[in-house]
Parts: C-alpha cells; sequence; structure tokens
C-alpha cells in the first residue's frame, strides 16, 4: 500500500543561518528532506522486472555520460556563491532555472514560500491546500495539511485539491476560482502565447497572462481539476530525454557535482554511483537525469509515470523503477481502479492528442522536454488528458524542424515525444485488451471526514 505523504512544519523547513558554506548545506538539506517528506519514494521492495518488449522499437538513444571530472579534484566540489541568488526577503535562495515547474491542480496558499523552503519545495509528493471559509468573520485562509485528514466538513470546505505530482514544489499561488498561478517561466510564457494559435490549444491548460503577486509574476491558468468530483490524477513525463542538450554541454564545460542527486541515486539503487561518483558524494544533474531515464520507462518506452494521486487522498511517486511495459499496464489498472470505460476515453483523448501533434506548427518547431501528460478521471466516468508543463520546451533556429519520432542523437535535439505516446497508446490498448474481472462502477461519499467507495450491484 502506498504510504500517504507527509509534510514538514515550517520549524521543520527553517533555513540554516550563515556558517560554513550556505550553498553545500542547503543542498544537503534538500536530499534529506526529500527522503523525510514522502517516505515512498523510496520503495526497495519494488523490483526492476525486465522490459517486456515496446510495441514499437526505436534504437536505444545514445547516452552521452557525464560524470564529473578531475576538475573536482577528486573531491565533491562545494557550491559556489554563482550557484545561488542573492539573499531575497532575508532568504538564500537556489537559481530558479526556466525548468519545468509541473502543474495540474488548483490552487495555493498566500505564499507558500511561508511555509516550505525552497530546498523542501523541489520535493516531490502531494500536498493538499484547503481554502478554509471562516463563516463568522466572512475571511478566508488557507492551510496546507496532509492529505489523508479532512477535519473539516464538507459544508465547511470550499474543497480545492491541489496536485503537483512532479517537478518543483512551492510554486503556486491562489488564485479566482477555476485558475491557478504557477511561477513565472520566460519560456513557459513564450509557449503559451505561440499555443495560444495552434492546434494544440485544446490540450493544454487555458492561459489567462501574467500577473504578478506579492512581487512576483506568475502565470495564470485554469486549473484543470474544476470540473472533476474527486479526481485520480496521473503525471506522465513524455519523451526520451528529461534534459536538455544545452545542460549537457554546460554540465562538460562546467561540471557541477550535487550531493542531493547523489543521495536521491543512492536511495533508490546503492550501486546506481560509479566508484568516483561514490568517493566524490556527488553527481553532476544529467548524470542523474540519465540514470533516472534507464531506471524507468523513459528510454525503453519514451514516457514514465511520474506520480498518482488518487480520489481518497493517497498518492504515490514511487516509480523511479517502474520500467517495462507490464510494470506501466499494471500502473495504469490500478489507476482506473480496473475500469476499461475510463481506459478507452483516455485512448480516444490520446488519439487526438496525437493527432493535433502531428499537424501542430508548434510541435514542429519546439524541442518538448520535461513536458508531462496528465491524466484525470473521477467516478462520474469523466476522463480527461492534458499537455502540460513547458518550461523546457525550447523553440528551434529558425528553419530547423523535428520529427519526435526518431532516435536522439547528441546535436539533433529529438525528443522521442511521438515514440512516447505511440508507445503509450499501445500500453492502454493493452490495458483496455487485456480487461478486468469486473468492470467498476462505483460511487463515492463523503460523510464525518471520510470517504466511501460503493460499488454497484
Ligand atoms: C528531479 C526531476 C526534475 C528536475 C530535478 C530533478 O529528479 O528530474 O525534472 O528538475 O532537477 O532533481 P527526481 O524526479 O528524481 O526528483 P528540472 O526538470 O527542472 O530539471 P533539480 O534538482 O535541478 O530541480
Amino acid at each position: 500500500m502506498p504510504k500517504e505523504c507527509r509534510r514538514k512544519t515550517s520549524k521543520d523547513c527553517g533555513l540554516p543561518g550563515t556558517g560554513r558554506n550556505e550553498g553545500s548545506r542547503l543542498e544537503q538539506r534538500a536530499g534529506e528532506k526529500s527522503s523525510q517528506i514522502c517516505d515512498e519514494l523510496i520503495q526497495k521492495a519494488s523490483q526492476i522486472a525486465p522490459s517486456s518488449g515496446a510495441p514499437a522499437v526505436m534504437d536505444a538513444p545514445r547516452v552521452p555520460q557525464v560524470t564529473i571530472t578531475p576538475e573536482g579534484g577528486g573531491t565533491s566540489r562545494e557550491m559556489q556563491q554563482d550557484d545561488w541568488d542573492d539573499v531575497v526577503d532575508g532568504t538564500l535562495r537556489r537559481k530558479l532555472s526556466n525548468s519545468s515547474i509541473s502543474s495540474t491542480g488548483s490552487s495555493a496558499v498566500d505564499s507558500e514560500d511561508d511555509i516550505l523552503s525552497d530546498n523542501e519545495s523541489k520535493s516531490k509528493g502531494i500536498i493538499t491546500l484547503e481554502h478554509l471559509v471562516d463563516t463568522g468573520e466572512s475571511k478566508s485562509w488557507w492551510k496546507l495539511k496532509t492529505i489523508v485528514h479532512w477535519p473539516f466538513s464538507a459544508t465547511q470546505r470550499r474543497r480545492l485539491n491541489w496536485v503537483q505530482l512532479a517537478g518543483h514544489k512551492g510554486n503556486f499561488k491562489a488564485a479566482d476560482e477555476g485558475t491557478i498561478l504557477k511561477k513565472f517561466s520566460e519560456n513557459e510564457m513564450q509557449c503559451f502565447e505561440k499555443l495560444s494559435n495552434d492546434t494544440l490549444l485544446t490540450f493544454v491548460p487555458g492561459y489567462h497572462g501574467v500577473v504578478e503577486k506579492d512581487g512576483e509574476s506568475f502565470l495564470h491558468m485554469t486549473d484543470l481539476l474544476v470540473n472533476f468530483d474527486l479526481p485520480n490524477v496521473m503525471d506522465c513525463k513524455m519523451g526520451v530525454r528529461t534534459y536538455l542538450e544545452e545542460e549537457l554541454v554546460r554540465a562538460r564545460e562546467r561540471p557541477k557535482p550535487r550531493e542531493d542527486l547523489y543521495k536521491k541515486m543512492v536511495e533508490v539503487d546503492s550501486e546506481g554511483p560509479t566508484a568516483q561518483e561514490h568517493s566524490q558524494q556527488a553527481v553532476t544533474k544529467p548524470r542523474y537525469m540519465q540514470w533516472r531515464e534507464t531506471m524507468s520507462s523513459t528510454n525503453t518506452l519514451g514516457f514514465r509515470i511520474e506520480g498518482i494521486k488518487k480520489y481518497d487522498g493517497t498518492c504515490r511517486t514511487d516509480f523511479k523503477k517502474t520500467r517495462s511495459k507490464q510494470d506501466v499496464i499494471q500502473v495504469f489498472k490500478d489507476f482506473v481502479g480496473g475500469s476499461v470505460n475510463i481506459i478507452k476515453s483516455y485512448l480516444s483523448r490520446l488519439t487526438e492528442i496525437q493527432h493535433a501533434l502531428k499537424t501542430s506548427e508548434f510541435f514542429k518547431r519546439h524541442e518538448v522536454i520535461g513536458s508531462s501528460l496528465l491524466f484525470i478521471h473521477d467516478h462520474t466516468g469523466n476522463a480527461q488528458v492534458w499537455i502540460i508543463d513547458f518550461g523546457k520546451t525550447t523553440r528551434l533556429p529558425e528553419g530547423q524542424t523535428l520529427q519526435h519520432d526518431i532516435p536522439w542523437q547528441e546535436g539533433n535535439r529529438e525528443d522521442g515525444y511521438l515514440w512516447g505516446l505511440e508507445n503509450l497508446i499501445h500500453t492502454l490498448e493493452s490495458v483496455s485488451n487485456e480487461g478486468t474481472s469486473e468492470e467498476t462502477c462505483f460511487s463515492v461519499t463523503k460523510e464525518n471526514n471520510q470517504t466511501t467507495k460503493t460499488y454497484n450491484q
């Protein structure tokens, strides 16, 4: 059984004061926090099943390895001052890349950073933020809480399930009902602007421009969960590669050993790091990302499952070793509760997305890295798939286009997105064909803080 995700208090997340190298201390804390927050990230018991044959075969992509070079001097390089932004509002912040900030569902708190440190915010898992209405003073406030306990009655609560299954946390703020604010990324903004005239428009979250709040910029977006009742959500990261070519080049030119990524790697596979990496207790980011890709189904199927949140509030992000097609089939079966109808709805939506991608001018001219397909369904049978997260989706030089279904070789910028989508469709077809012992029809009720699932006779 998956364990519920846990959150630490702001006290637990407090940043250290001055002292020895701030950067490396924070970096170290990031690793520690990750493991504290979501125990299920490390399910040592899970086995890597051998790949059971992808429906389509693409040559294994050539993976240029990036390891720490002797420049590191045989010991782990301490974080440099320029790895960090200056003190902002009294808080030392790590520089934000314009990388993906996975977004899904609804809103957030006035300032999550008040509660979560930036390092913790980069941990995975799930949190629920509820908008609680104070009936007495017609004043509202926001509360961060763990998923499973619902101490307020449904009438007191305007439920806002806020779901983030992948990417960086702490990047969302409350917005008008039905919308969310996502931390500004120039890249993502440009994508949304270009997508406004593209065939993909109906498959991406509604974009309502840039807004300023508390001195920060945000992308104002439609909340994808708004039309669902107790939604089930799955995040699948698409493509055979999850890092930009420029990240690879940067890592070669200026390797930045990271202790936090080393720790994350060791937590999943103690034999993952090379002898040199073990001695340095650090790995570079592309090296970590490449390792993640080979451990999961990214390299073998062109997509991977990042996380799942079920209608009852449980969440899982322990899919780092979910690699074979059969493993993925099993996860999908569990996710839909055995409902072939939901799978069929997803398949029909995926086929529409596939068609739209093949005719999209935007898609043709962008390297799509770190973008996810977000699956959402609920007990009413409503099922949707959305294309999300464009923080690392990059425009190609004028005149260059991508095929998205040929092997990646460094320099060609191919991302394998269409190949992954094809495999994803075949995988869901297998789920559908294998069927289930029962077609699941059930209703969900919530009473006395308890969610009850009732199967129809
Ligand atoms: C993270 C994941 C994120 C990546 C992050 C990784 O690993 O690959 O996509 O952020 O890099 O740590 P994991 O899934 O194992 O937690 P970007 O996509 O923004 O690069 P980071 O630690 O540099 O934020």
